[in-house]
Formats: C-alpha cells, sequence, structure tokens
C-alpha cells in the first residue's frame, strides 16, 4: 500500500492552496510544518537537503527527483496539477485541451509574475538588492506592481465568469484565493477595490475543504 502523501507547509503561505486541493479531492494525506511566517526554517541546510529550493510547498510520493529528497515534487503549479490530474474524479483539472491551456497560463504567470515578482519584491527584498537602505523602495515599487497585476486580475472576472476557466471550479480559483488573501494581509481594500474577485474567493473559502484548512492553518476567514 502507498503511503499517503506529505505536504510541507507554513500556515498562510502559497502551500495553503495545494492543503485545500487536497481537502477538496478527500483522501488521506500527512502535513509537515517547515514554518511559521518569516522564512528561518526554510533556508536551513536541514530542508535544503529535503528541498534543495529552500521553499514550500513540497509534495512527497512522486516518482523522480530535483536533488534532494526521492520523489519530492516542488512548485505550487506542479503539486496543484500532479493533484487534480490524479484525481479526476475531483474535477479541479479540466479536461478539454484549451481549458488546460488557460488553467496553466493563470498559474504560470500567478505563480511567476504575481508571487515571485510582485510578493518577492514586497516580502523578499533582499533578493532583488544588497543595500537594505533600497528596501523601502524595492517594496514599494513590488507594490505598485501588485496594484496593476490584481488590478488585471479583477478586470479578467469582471465579465460575468463563475469561476476562472470556462470548464468551472479548479486548482486556478483555489489559487486565486491565496492571492486574494495575500492582498488583504499586505493592506489592499480586496472588497472593495476588487469585487468579482471577492465574489470568487467566497464561493471558493466557503466550500468545506477550504473552511477545513482555514482552521488548520489558522487563516481568518474572508
Ligand atoms: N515558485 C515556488 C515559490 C515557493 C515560495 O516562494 N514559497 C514561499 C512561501 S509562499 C517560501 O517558501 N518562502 C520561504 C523562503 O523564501 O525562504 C512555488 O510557486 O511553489
Amino acid at each position: 500500500v502507498k503511503a499517503p502523501p506529505r505536504l510541507y507547509y507554513s500556515p498562510g503561505a502559497c502551500s495553503l492552496a495545494p492543503h485545500i486541493a487536497l481537502a477538496e479531492i478527500g483522501k488521506p494525506y500527512e502535513l509537515e510544518l517547515v514554518d511559521a511566517k518569516g522564512g528561518r526554517k526554510t533556508d536551513t541546510p536541514e530542508w535544503r537537503a529535503v528541498n534543495p529550493k529552500g521553499r514550500v510547498p513540497a509534495l512527497t510520493g512522486v516518482a523522480g527527483s530535483i536533488g534532494g529528497a526521492a520523489g519530492l515534487l516542488t512548485e505550487a503549479h506542479a503539486i496543484l496539477f500532479y493533484l487534480a490530474r490524479t484525481h479526476p474524479e475531483s474535477g479541479l483539472w479540466p479536461s478539454r485541451p484549451e481549458d488546460e491551456a488557460r488553467a496553466v497560463e493563470w498559474m504560470n504567470w500567478l505563480s511567476a509574475t504575481v508571487h515571485g515578482m510582485c510578493y518577492g519584491q514586497i516580502w523578499r527584498p533582499q533578493r532583488y538588492v544588497e543595500d537594505p537602505a533600497l528596501f523601502p523602495a524595492v517594496r514599494a515599487k513590488g507594490m505598485s506592481n501588485l496594484r496593476r497585476e490584481y488590478a488585471y486580475i479583477e478586470s479578467l472576472l469582471a465579465d460575468g465568469r463563475e469561476w476562472a476557466i470556462a470548464s468551472g471550479y479548479s486548482v486556478v480559483d483555489i489559487y486565486l484565493l491565496v492571492f486574494w488573501l495575500w492582498g488583504r494581509s499586505v493592506g489592499l481594500a480586496m472588497e472593495a477595490d476588487f469585487p468579482h474577485w471577492t465574489a470568487l474567493s467566497r464561493q471558493v473559502s466557503a466550500r468545506p475543504a477550504a473552511r477545513l484548512v482555514f482552521e488548520a492553518e489558522g487563516v481568518e476567514p474572508i
């Protein structure tokens, strides 16, 4: 019998998305806490021996290797894809190629531009410049980049669609919920300025899976 997958996570981090996907799927899984806000335990030799990237999320039990623990899968996008794709009954991954391509399009952009660039600048300015005196300027630029990308997300969701991609509820909506929560945590007026995105995020967060995970990670519900 195959051991249940273990998700390495930090409360409220992007690992929240695969955590909700696991809860949606409803099969047994294990959790291992890597860090509670601050990023210290992610950048230790112990954790890098497991995940050389020094980040969360990571999922066990997937054939292959990225140079750390055998069978470890990293990248929120890849983990969401894998979980949804291996549990077609969950309906979390679309089946038509054009919908699949849209899901990849959303998740790649959210991961690289919104997370990697904007939140990297806001939360990890030391990745961009050495001089701490310049951190406030990097953070400010990150916030203005974020506002532009968030306005763009809102404009896409304002066309009357119920979910991010045409085929219905998917891992993309779960991923979008994480970015909604992060917007709230950096002080954006999410309800007032992003009403369509807020409606979508409320639909996700009202589901039993998200409620369970909010409770488990101590995330304030929407
Ligand atoms: N590209 C990766 C980024 C993962 C990432 O940056 N995770 C954050 C939490 S949201 C993290 O582990 N930060 C700790 C650190 O950078 O030390 C993904 O999408 O999974």
